[in-house]
């Protein structure tokens, strides 16, 4: 008994040894090498909701001073607010509340006129209803549970510490996609999980001792498990997982000492996909951007603008983007696949350059009764919702998912550009 009590203890006595001055963040030496990823924010098009509010979140924290820009997307998100908080998910809303609110922007008064955190509180309330009904699964998932409680946290929102505690166990399976750690997730709770430190902290009301030991083991734990999805190019998790997970490692420099982690050699590593033109659909690029200059998500509410003055960044005139079409649009093959109990299979001829959607399209026409598919526009692009007449669902964790020569692909059919002779397909899952 004595000793299970002393263990955690002794645990904290070895973080508040570690010296502090171990601030791991690092960020671009030459701010040309961010360039493609404003082109990409600046010349998009921007309709969907969720897209908007991650590239205003990202331009506030990065200091980017373009008007223009900044107009149309908060007339974007007022016209979501004012339309229909009720049809926004839980994460959609804190993402626009942490957009809005970042770094003292005027418009953070948009906030309290629609009393969106009043809203936010009770999406949070729902999630957390129907995962007591659910069998422990959220409305949506644990990405977005955690940018709740950031957003709560950070603009003095009502939420229940002892129900974060309750929730956010490293060990949750909510943290998992398919047996695997999801490191955008952990990292986002890492955030959330600083903010709730830092308030019980500053409230300086007798916090319960055991929540806030709790807090920390669970970040020890998180700041592990995304260590060890370290890869050896330096990404960590994928090439699109990397961003937040640089922002969580940035709040964190009390859990892991040099020779776990070298900043360097991440920041390399994302500007080479960078320079490879990896991020190149908005929210890709808004998700990345904030880590790049050593920002978090925790600096939303620092009284100052975010980004001090002398190292605000003009974009006035963005270069140009020259979109190289594929000269010839020679033919290719691919073996498409439909994976439900059984597998359904079809040769299917599309040009060269295709898209993974061409290819489920061309199938559809070949035969619509086993090739037939839904989709919903999302901050992604298109998610497949249903094949077959077979409909994915959040209560019952199943997925379609993506998939080349049997592994899992990193992008949507909208993204991932297909080769030929590939073998693609698309599997009933369950995560
Ligand atoms: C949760 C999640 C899922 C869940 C979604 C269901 C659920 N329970 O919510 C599951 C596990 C099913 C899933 C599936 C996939 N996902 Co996912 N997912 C996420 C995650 C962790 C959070 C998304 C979220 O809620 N965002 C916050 C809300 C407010 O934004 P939102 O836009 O409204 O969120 C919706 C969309 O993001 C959509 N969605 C989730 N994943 C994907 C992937 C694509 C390509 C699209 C178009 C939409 C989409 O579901 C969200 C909830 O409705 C993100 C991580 C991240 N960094 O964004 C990865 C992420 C978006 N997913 C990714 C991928 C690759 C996939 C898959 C293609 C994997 C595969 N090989 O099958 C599939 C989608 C296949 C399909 N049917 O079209 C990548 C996308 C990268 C890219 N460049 O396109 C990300 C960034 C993870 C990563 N680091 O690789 N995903
Ligand atoms: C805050 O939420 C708790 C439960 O989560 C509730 O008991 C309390 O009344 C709420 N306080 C306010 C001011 O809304
Ligand atoms: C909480 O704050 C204390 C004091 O600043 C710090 O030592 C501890 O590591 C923090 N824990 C988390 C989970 O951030
Ligand atoms: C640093 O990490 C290594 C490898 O995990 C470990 O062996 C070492 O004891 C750690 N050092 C400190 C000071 O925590
Ligand atoms: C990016 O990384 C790849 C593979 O590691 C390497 O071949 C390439 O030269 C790198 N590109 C740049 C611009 O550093
Ligand atoms: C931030 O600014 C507000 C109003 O401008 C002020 O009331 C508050 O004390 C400031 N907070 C900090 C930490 O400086
Ligand atoms: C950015 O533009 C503003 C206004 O045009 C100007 O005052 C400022 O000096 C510029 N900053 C840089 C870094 O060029
Ligand atoms: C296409 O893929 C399916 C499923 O992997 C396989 O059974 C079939 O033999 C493949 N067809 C061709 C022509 O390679
Ligand atoms: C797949 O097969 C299993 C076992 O026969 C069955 O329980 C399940 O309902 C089938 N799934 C679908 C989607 O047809
Ligand atoms: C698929 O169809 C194309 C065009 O008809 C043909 O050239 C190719 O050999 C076929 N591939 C397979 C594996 O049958
Ligand atoms: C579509 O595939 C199913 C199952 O293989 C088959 O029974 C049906 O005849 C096909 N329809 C067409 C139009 O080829």
């Amino acid at each position: 008994m004595r000793q299970s009590h002393q263990l955690p203890l002794v645990g904290l006595l070895v973080f508040s040894l570690i010296p502090s001055q171990l601030c791991e963040i690092c960020e671009v030496s030459e701010k040309k090498d961010i360039n493609p990823l404003l082109n990409t924010m600046i010349n998009s098009k921007y309709t969907r909701g969720t897209s908007v509010a991650n590239v205003l979140l990202s331009l506030e924290l990065a200091g980017i001073q373009n008007q223009i820009l900044r107009q149309k997307l908060i007339e974007e998100i007022t016209y979501n607010v004012k339309t229909g908080v009720s049809d926004l998910s839980s994460g959609e809303l804190a993402l626009i509340i942490l957009a809005l609110g970042a770094c003292r922007s005027p418009e953070e008064t948009l906030i309290y006129d629609y009393q969106l955190i009043n809203e936010l509180e009770n999406k949070f309330q729902e999630e957390i209803k129907n995962m007591e009904t659910h069998n422990d699964n959220p409305l949506t998932n644990y990405y977005q549970l955690s940018l709740d409680v950031l957003a709560l946290c950070l603009f003095d929102g009502n939420y229940s510490t002892a129900e974060v505690v309750r929730r956010f166990n490293p060990e949750n399976k909510n943290y998992y996609f398919g047996s695997q750690f999801s490191v955008d997730t952990g990292a986002m709770a890492v955030l959330a999980l600083t903010c709730v430190n830092r308030s019980l902290i500053n409230a300086q009301v007798k916090a319960d001792g055991g929540d806030l030991m709790k807090i920390n083991n669970y970040k020890k734990s998180l700041v592990e498990k995304i260590l060890s999805k370290k890869e050896r190019n330096g990404l960590i998790g994928n090439t699109f997982s990397t961003g937040e997970a640089m922002q969580a490692l940035f709040v964190s420099s009390d859990y892991y000492n040099e020779t776990e982690w070298n900043c360097q050699e991440t920041l390399k590593a994302v500007l080479n996909k960078t320079s490879e033109g990896a991020f190149s659909i908005p929210i890709a690029a808004a998700q990345v951007l904030p880590a790049l200059l050593g920002k978090t998500y925790l600096d939303v509410n620092k009284n100052s603008s975010c980004v001090s003055g002398s190292g605000n960044i003009n974009i006035s005139t963005p270069e140009p983007v020259t979109v190289t079409l594929p000269e010839s649009q020679s033919p290719i093959s691919v073996n498409y696949s439909v994976r439900i109990n059984e597998t359904y299979s079809a040769n299917v001829t599309v040009p060269d350059g295709s898209v993974f959607l061409a290819v489920m399209e061309k199938a559809q026409k070949i035969n619509h009764t086993i090739f037939c598919f839904t989709m919903e526009e999302s901050s992604w692009g298109p998610y497949i919702t249903s094949v077959q007449g077979l409909w994915a669902s959040n209560n019952d964790r199943t997925y379609w998912e993506l998939l080349s020569g049997g592994k899992p692909l990193s992008q949507g059919v909208g993204s991932y550009v297909v080769h030929n002779g590939e073998n693609l397909e698309v599997r009933w899952s369950t995560y």
